[in-house]
């Protein structure tokens, strides 16, 4: 019998999922496109289903757009791709501070958006389970989905951190 301890499942094994999600829609347009038409069925494509995911909504970083993804009553999170959620995510202060100051949540989290982005604030519930798709960072144009993958962190897919290209 393998026990895997919260601490594993949260940070490791969970988020794994969305992070091939996020790796494919970077080198697969037509993905994307699936992806963002229809989140629940693109996702179910790579075999990420189940309890918690039955009706998922893909929110895409651009330029211009950061999302960031709270739920003000509980703790309602996308488990088939992000696993369990986090403690901070459940949190008091998260939950009430997000909706209020997303931006001097983001700060907190070690993002620090310019003026001229649009900070969207998404409020999960039982129905409905949101995804950010991060920006792919500069530089990452030789990689391959793979190691794609390895970049993309459980914050940068709850919104609260940006991928970084591998420091050379
Ligand atoms: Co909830």
């Amino acid at each position: 019998m393998t026990i895997i301890t919260a601490t594993t499942y949260e940070t490791k094994v969970g988020p794994r999922n969305g992070a091939r999600v996020v790796a494919k829609a970077w080198v697969d347009p037509a993905f994307k496109q699936r992806l963002l038409a229809d989140s629940t069925a693109a996702i179910a494509e790579l075999g990420y289903i189940g309890r918690q995911g039955e009706d998922m909504v893909v929110l895409e970083n651009t330029p211009k757009v950061h999302n960031v993804v709270v739920c003000t009553l509980c703790s309602c999170y996308p488990w088939p791709v992000l696993g369990l959620p986090p403690v901070w995510y459940k949190s008091g202060p998260y939950r009430a501070r997000t909706v209020i100051d997303p931006r001097g949540v983001l700060r907190e989290f070690g993002v620090d958006l310019p003026d001229d982005v649009e900070v969207r604030v998404w409020d999960s519930t039982a129905e409905l389970r949101y995804l950010v798709l991060p920006e792919r960072p500069r530089g990452t144009g030789g990689m391959s989905e793979e190691q794609l993958a390895e970049l993309v962190t459980r914050d940068a897919m709850i919104g609260v951190a940006q991928v970084k290209a591998p420091a050379r």
